[in-house]
C-alpha cells in the first residue's frame, strides 16, 4: 500500500514538473528595448513591462543603449534574433532605420511590437501608444497659449530630431498653432535635447540667449521639460519664460511647485510598460495577430482592443493626466 502511494506521488510528482517546464516554455522570452539607459521614465517603462511578464511567468530581457540611436538599437535587435527570443517589444529611436532588423526578427518568427515612439507600420505587429497625438499637440499649445497672455514667441524643446512620438507631437502643435486665435504667436525655434540631460540644459540656455523676447518653452520629453525647469529656475525666469510639456511628476514637483511650470501632462510609464509587456504575451499566444479589433485581457489594465492608426495598428493606454500644483505631492512619489 505505501509503495502503491510512493508511486503514484512520484507519478503526479513527474507530470506536475512536465506541466511546470511546458508552461515556463510556452510562457517564453520577451525583450524590450528602451530608447537609452539613465532616463527614469524609461526606467519605469522597464518595470511595468517586467512586473507584466513575471505575471504572465514568461522571462523577461530588459534593454537600453547608452545612446539613443538608432544604431545602438539595432544591434541589440541583432543580438536578440540570435537568442531567439519570443518578442521584442521597442520604443524606436527612427521610425524607418530599424526596418531591416525588425523584418528580419519577425521573419524569423519573433512578434515585434513598438511602443512610446513607434516605428512605421512595416516593422511592427502593432503599436502601444500612449495617449491620442492629437491631443497632447493641441493640448500643449493651448496651455503655452494661456500661460503667455495669448501673444509671444515660444520655442519647442524636444528630444531627438528622429523621435516618431515627438514628432508627431510637434505636427499637431503646428497644426494647432495655424487656428487664427494663436495670430500673435510665434514659434520661433525646435530644439533638440537629445533626451541627455546635459543637452538639453545647454539647449534651453541658448535658447535664452538667441531669443530674449522668448515667453515659453514647451518640451514634449520628461528630460528636456526637467532640464527647462532647472534653467528657468536658477535664472529666477518665473513669470518671465513660461514653461510646460510632457513631465515626470518625480522630477518636476520641484518647478511645479515654485511656479515656474504652471502645468503639464503626462501618462503613467509604467503602465505603458505593463501594456506592451500582455500585448507581447498576446502576440506569442496567438491571441492577437495585431490586426484591427483584435482584443485580449492586459492584465490589471483589463480589456484592450486593436485600432487603425496611420497605415498600421495601435493600442491605446488611455488619456494623458494633467498635473498641476493641486495634484503634485500625491504623484511625486508614484512616478
Ligand atoms: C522622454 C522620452 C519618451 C517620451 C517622454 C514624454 O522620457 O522621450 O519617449 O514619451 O519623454
Amino acid at each position: 500500500m505505501k509503495k502503491l502511494f510512493v508511486g503514484i506521488l512520484c507519478l503526479v510528482m513527474m507530470i506536475s514538473f512536465a506541466g511546470t517546464s511546458a508552461a515556463a516554455q510556452t510562457a517564453g522570452r520577451y525583450a524590450l528595448i528602451v530608447k537609452s539607459a539613465g532616463n527614469p521614465y524609461n526606467e519605469n517603462e522597464m518595470k511595468g513591462f517586467a512586473k507584466a511578464i513575471k505575471e504572465i511567468g514568461g522571462t523577461a530581457i530588459l534593454k537600453a543603449p547608452a545612446e539613443p540611436t538608432a544604431e545602438a538599437q539595432i544591434m541589440m535587435i541583432e543580438q536578440l534574433i540570435a537568442q531567439r527570443v519570443d518578442a521584442i517589444a521597442i520604443a524606436g529611436n527612427d521610425p524607418d532605420a530599424l526596418q531591416p532588423a525588425l523584418t528580419k526578427a519577425m521573419k524569423r518568427g519573433i512578434k515585434v511590437l513598438s511602443l512610446d515612439s513607434a516605428v512605421n507600420p512595416q516593422s511592427r505587429m502593432v503599436h502601444v501608444n500612449q495617449a491620442d497625438s492629437e491631443k497632447i499637440g493641441r493640448s500643449l499649445i493651448q496651455g503655452i497659449y494661456e500661460m503667455i497672455g495669448g501673444e509671444g514667441q515660444i520655442a519647442i524643446l524636444s528630444a531627438t530630431s528622429q523621435a516618431a512620438n515627438q514628432n508627431t507631437w510637434i505636427e499637431w502643435m503646428k497644426k494647432e498653432l495655424k487656428k487664427e486665435k494663436y495670430n500673435k504667436v510665434e514659434l520661433v525655434k525646435v530644439a533638440y535635447g537629445d533626451d541627455l540631460r546635459d543637452k538639453s540644459v545647454s539647449e534651453t540656455e541658448a535658447l535664452l540667449k538667441s531669443y530674449p523676447n522668448l515667453r515659453g518653452i514647451i518640451a514634449p520629453t520628461t528630460v528636456g521639460i526637467a532640464a527647462a525647469g532647472k534653467v528657468l529656475s536658477d535664472k529666477e525666469l518665473k513669470g518671465k519664460v513660461e514653461l510646460t510639456g510632457l513631465g515626470l511628476p518625480s522630477e518636476m514637483a520641484e518647478y511645479i511647485t515654485n511656479g515656474i511650470c504652471d502645468w503639464m501632462y503626462l501618462w503613467n510609464p509604467i503602465d505603458i510598460g505593463y501594456l506592451a509587456g500582455y500585448t507581447a504575451h498576446a502576440l506569442v499566444n496567438g491571441e492577437i495577430t495585431g490586426k484591427v479589433g483584435d482584443t485580449f485581457t492586459a492584465g490589471d489594465l483589463g480589456k484592450k482592443e486593436v485600432i487603425a492608426v496611420g497605415g498600421g495598428t495601435e493600442i491605446m493606454l488611455g488619456a494623458p493626466f494633467k498635473f498641476d500644483a493641486g495634484n503634485i505631492d500625491e504623484w511625486k512619489e508614484v512616478y
